[in-house]
């Protein structure tokens, strides 16, 4: 066969490339040009194990030897191994050369080159040589196995901001995937001076990360900023991974949360509006971005449907978000009608404000480490020490870039926040950031038009920072300090709210 591929390359004076399955049929024949070949998208194709269970033999004409394009493709393709067979003057084979993947870096390569061989003399144990290499690659992770529907992450960053700035926010994504239950194997941060508009981070950067991906089994690519379509086109082109963004992680968190009818609606309503426009893209690549993550709606809605559907969906939604918003519009003309008091918890995520409530109120609404574990606005009345009484609301936290959509879809439920006559801003004091966070909260409350209700400052977890008396004297000067676990440091804070609350009123 090699006689006659070296032939027939030789007289069309093209590189001819032949993909081989394991098995040795032929899967696909590629008729380049003198320089190259362009290797079809194998998406369809579903991997053996990790690798692809694909070897690609291709012709080189002019006495190359394996180019960094061939090795390129070796790697984002997951081939078995990339074969060239190097062509005469006279259109005889020359050798062949190959190349295959590592399991492990070894001295800083991740491929190994093997003796160039006769196509004659070449063994016929291929099948038997992947196999154990396959073995090597699984071997090394073993009791890690891939569990179905499993995320397998790497997190990459790409950014302009300073070295500080960037690795708390690669942080927060962290934390951000870790509250999705999915698996974070490595995070990537690289700064620029300018994000490269196509790919996000150089091309040598993203085959880093294909070889890390590779290595460590991951099968989700998590980027810190928003993408827009033709970056995840090309990334997930490029990658052969799935590839989502900051966007639809806290989406997809968002969908998991949502309990009550309104949040559902509306967050498949955020989802449904964020792949709309990254529907243009070419089959494949939509069905990897709706494969997993991102895709879980609230309800069993999948996403695998075409624009006209997902409009006709989204108008359905918009007509049922009415009807539900008029009904708690309803319901809330009558809470006004009793005509209590409400007082209203804001604050980043994971600051503790359902914490507060409930020990407040002795209550038992969720409250956990984890970003957006309050999606749904819950009250509860609480009584003050001199015998006044409010409505104490608790609402979903607030994030930096909270995606423009999320903000809107999420105005109906906070249009509770309206009612507030006083917000709690509560504030986790032990973040090291938590001055940022400040400011990323009173901005999106004045984005919400929220900025004319009274607002008194809450510094919580004071229990975490005991051993530093200047920041606790500085915030003191702020506001109050308190520990939303410690019932008894309380006190203070029920004291000054019913103060702020009774100069509200009259
Ligand atoms: N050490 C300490 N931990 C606290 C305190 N208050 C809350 N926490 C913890 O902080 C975590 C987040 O608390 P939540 O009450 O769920 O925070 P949240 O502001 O409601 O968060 P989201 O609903 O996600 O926006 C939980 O693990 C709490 O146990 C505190 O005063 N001290
Ligand atoms: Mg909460």
């Amino acid at each position: 066969m090699a006689r006659g591929l070296c032939q027939l390359s030789a007289e069309l004076n093209r590189q001819i490339g032949i993909l081989l399955q394991r098995s040795g049929k032929v899967e696909a024949v590629i008729v380049g040009d003198f320089k190259g070949i362009l290797i079809p998208t194998l998406s369809h194709i579903r991997s053996r194990g990790r690798l692809k269970g694909l070897r690609l033999v291709h012709t080189h004409l002019a006495g190359e030897d394996i180019s960094d394009e061939d090795l390129m493709d070796l790697l984002f393709l997951r081939l078995d191994m990339l074969s060239v067979l190097k062509v005469t003057d006279d259109g005889l084979p020359e050798r062949l050369y190959s190349v295959h993947l590592l399991p492990d870096s070894r001295d800083g390569k991740n491929w190994e080159f093997l003796p160039p061989v006769h196509p004659a003399n070449q063994e016929d144990s291929f099948e038997e040589f992947i196999h154990a290499l396959e073995h090597e690659f699984t071997r090394k992770d073993q009791g890690t196995v891939l569990e179905k529907g499993e995320d397998r992450a790497i997190l990459v960053s790409v950014s302009t901001e300073s070295r500080m700035q960037a690795e708390e926010s690669l942080a927060e994504l962290v934390e951000l995937a870790l509250s999705d239950d999915i698996i974070v194997l490595h995070t990537v941060l690289q700064r620029r001076r300018k994000v490269n508009p196509r790919f996000i981070l150089g091309k040598g950067k993203l085959a880093d990360i294909m070889i890390q991906a590779l290595q460590l089994n991951a099968n989700l690519l998590i980027f810190n900023q928003e993408l827009n379509p033709s970056q995840i086109r090309s990334i997930t082109d490029y990658s052969e991974m799935r590839v989502i963004d900051r966007t639809q992680l806290i989406l997809d968190i968002f969908a998991h949360r949502a309990l009550s009818r309104e949040g559902k609606l509306q967050v498949e309503m955020a989802q449904l509006k964020y792949m709309l426009p990254r529907l243009s893209s070419r089959d494949d690549a939509l069905s990897r971005l709706t494969g997993g993550i991102g895709a879980r709606g609230p309800g069993e809605t999948k996403l695998e449907i075409d624009r006209r559907r997902i409009n006709d969906r989204l108008a359905r939604l918009t007509r049922e978000l009415k009807k539900v918003s008029k009904e708690r519009y309803q319901r809330r003309s009558r809470r006004r009608k009793k005509e209590l008091p409400v007082l209203s918890l804001v604050g980043y995520t994971n600051a503790g404000k359902s914490t507060l409530l409930n020990t407040l109120t002795k209550s038992k609404i969720v409250a956990e480490d984890k970003l957006f574990a309050t999606l749904d606005p819950t009250s509860r009345r609480l009584r003050f020490p001199q015998d006044m009484e409010v409505l104490l609301t608790d609402t979903v936290g607030f994030i930096r870039h909270l995606p423009a959509d999320l903000l809107q879809a999420f105005s109906a439920t906070l249009e509770e926040l309206e009612e507030a006559d006083l917000l709690v801003h509560v504030i986790d004091v032990s973040n090291p950031v938590f001055r940022e966070q400040m400011l990323v909260v009173e901005d999106l409350l004045r984005k919400l038009d929220l900025g004319a209700i009274p607002c008194m400052k809450v510094f919580n977890k004071v229990d975490r920072i005991a051993d530093n008396g200047r920041l606790l004297a500085d915030v003191e000067r702020e506001g109050v300090a308190i520990s939303a676990l410690d019932a008894k440091s309380l006190t203070p804070f029920l004291q000054r709210a019913q103060q702020v609350m009774g100069k509200i009123l009259h």
